[in-house]
């Protein structure tokens, strides 16, 4: 285990195993100095071991936690590895659901909270909308709004807590916007605040959202209205009828389905259109907005073209509907990019982008135009977590500083090249190797084989995660590197060849 005081002052240093001879199953990370991580993986018992099970049913008396896969140890997890209670280190490259930049323990984010102005910040958490501290501005224009970090031409910024969070006041932001131009400037009338208070037209408009199958965007209520991707979150929850496009499906390799793949495309957007039309005039739900996922993770990782994009800007320009790009999972660097719609080239920026997971605290960012009128419109409690923002500063000055996004692209590249490769020689098990950066997922040829992968997987010590019907998908730390990569892709042979 690696010395606590050592990681706070972030010096570079030998672990504890390392000075007692153990130096093979140690190595340091490539991108910090200061982090030491296992050498690779070892796996001692069945996961989950006994010391998870146990938890688990301490925990399960008294809360469902049928998804719980094992109790970690985060004392001694460390960059890329996750340790688990049991004494099982795992190359994890799925990260807490796609949410954690460096991994584990960075001493970057350690050092941050030794800080005492930090400890007060976390110590006093406060009701933003109302009594930001006094740094707070400064905060925001330094780090979320930081050139390289906030998208471009995106400069007006409100904050919350989680992705579904940010999508739901994201909507809100977008009806508003919407019913603003309809009024033209006008005050609210007596009427509008009064039917609103009983969830009548005209105070309470039949406006929609439109969202694409298969997509996720949070389980709260009015999110998971947009949310397609699974039965088992939206059963016996009542939902908006609000349109549902296709999303392409396209076929793999790339290259070799040009003409197919675009035949996708046009197919959707007509649809898009359709729906549009349809929504708007003949049912009286007029669509306000458009939400969608650069890449739809949830859903299988199921990824549409830059002219996709493209077009669907141009569809929404043309309907006067705004456009909410959802980066909750994409955002923050895994595809080689801060935010994956830069891979797209729109010529304008999206009206918003939501954002959660790896930027620590969530929020939205958005054109002056979605700016509301009056305060109090979007609001609530805390509006964000400054001591979120104090992680998230460290973490951006580090992915500047160790370039992290040109290695993302690199060690993407490499890992994508050699899944291919594995995936020619185990064409009837794997296919549709995919992806950005290491936003990389491939498909087991059934979903019982995908699960079967997942599984062997784990027994060798990698932590991946299964999305979709019968996708795998990697969602490492900024951190991962091609010895990170090499030893993924040699238990993913291992496991084919079982
Ligand atoms: O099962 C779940 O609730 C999961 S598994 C992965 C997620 C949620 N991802 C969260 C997510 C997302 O991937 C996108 C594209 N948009 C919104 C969300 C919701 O974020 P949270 O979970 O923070 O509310």
């Amino acid at each position: 285990m690696i010395s606590k005081t050592c990681i706070l002052r972030g010096k570079s240093i030998i672990t504890k195993a390392a000075i007692k001879g153990d130096r093979n199953t140690w190595r340091r990370c490539l991108t910090t100095a200061a982090c030491v991580e296992p050498k690779g993986p070892s796996v001692r018992t069945e996961i989950p071991g006994p010391a998870s099970r146990h938890l688990f049913d301490e925990l399960n008396k008294f809360q469902q936690a049928a998804t719980v896969q094992l109790f970690a140890d985060y004392d001694k997890s460390s960059g890329n590895y996750m340790v688990d209670v049991d004494g099982n280190t795992l190359l994890d490259v799925y990260m807490q659901i796609s949410s954690v930049p460096l991994g584990y323990n960075h001493p970057a984010m350690l050092e941050a909270l030794s800080d005492p102005h930090n400890q007060r910040v976390i110590v006093n958490r406060p009701a933003l909308g109302v009594y930001p501290g006094a740094d707070w501005p400064k905060k925001l224009k330094d780090v979320l709004l930081r050139p390289g970090v906030a998208p471009k031409g995106l400069e007006h910024i409100t904050t919350m807590m989680c992705g579904s969070c940010s999508n739901e006041n994201a909507f809100k932001n977008i009806f508003m916007w919407y019913a603003e131009k309809n009024r033209g400037g006008k005050p609210f009338t007596k009427e509008e605040m009064e039917s609103c208070m009983v969830n009548q037209i005209p105070g309470s408009p039949k406006y929609s959202i439109m969202s694409f199958q298969g997509a996720f965007h949070g389980r709260t209520l009015g999110c998971l209205s947009t949310t397609h991707s699974k039965y088992i979150h939206k059963l016996d929850v009542p939902a908006f009828d609000w349109p549902i496009a296709s999303f392409p499906h396209y076929k793999y390799p790339l290259e070799d389905n040009v003409s197919q793949n675009a035949a996708q495309d046009k197919r959707c957007l007509a649809e898009i259109e359709e729906l549009i039309v349809k929504f708007g005039k003949e049912k009286n739900v007029p669509v306000a907005g458009i939400i969608i996922e650069p890449i739809q993770a949830e859903g299988g990782d199921n990824h549409a073209s830059p002219e996709f994009f493209q077009q669907l800007q141009k569809l929404t320009k043309k309907y006067g509907i705004a456009l909410l790009i959802d980066e909750v999972q994409t955002g923050g660097g895994p595809t080689g990019k801060m935010w994956c719609h830069e891979h797209f080239n729109l010529p304008s920026p999206p009206d918003a982008v939501t954002f959660s997971k790896k930027m620590q605290l969530g929020g939205y960012y958005h054109t002056a135009e979605f700016r509301p009128n009056q305060g109090y419109r979007v609001f609530n409690t805390w509006m964000g977590d400054p001591s979120k923002l104090i992680m998230l500063e460290a973490i951006v000055n580090i992915i500047q500083r160790d370039n992290l996004l040109e290695k993302v692209s690199k060690v993407g590249e490499y890992t994508l090249d050699n899944l291919k490769k594995i995936e020619k020689e185990f064409s009837t098990v794997i296919n549709s190797s995919r992806g950005r950066g290491t936003f990389i997922a491939f498909n087991g040829a059934t979903p019982q084989i995908r699960d079967q992968i997942v599984k062997k997987l784990l027994a060798k010590g990698i932590q991946a995660g299964g999305c979709g019907a019968n996708a795998i998908r990697l969602r490492p730390a900024l951190t991962f590197d091609r010895l990170h990569a090499d030893i993924f892709l040699d238990a993913l042979r291992k496991v084919l060849k079982e």
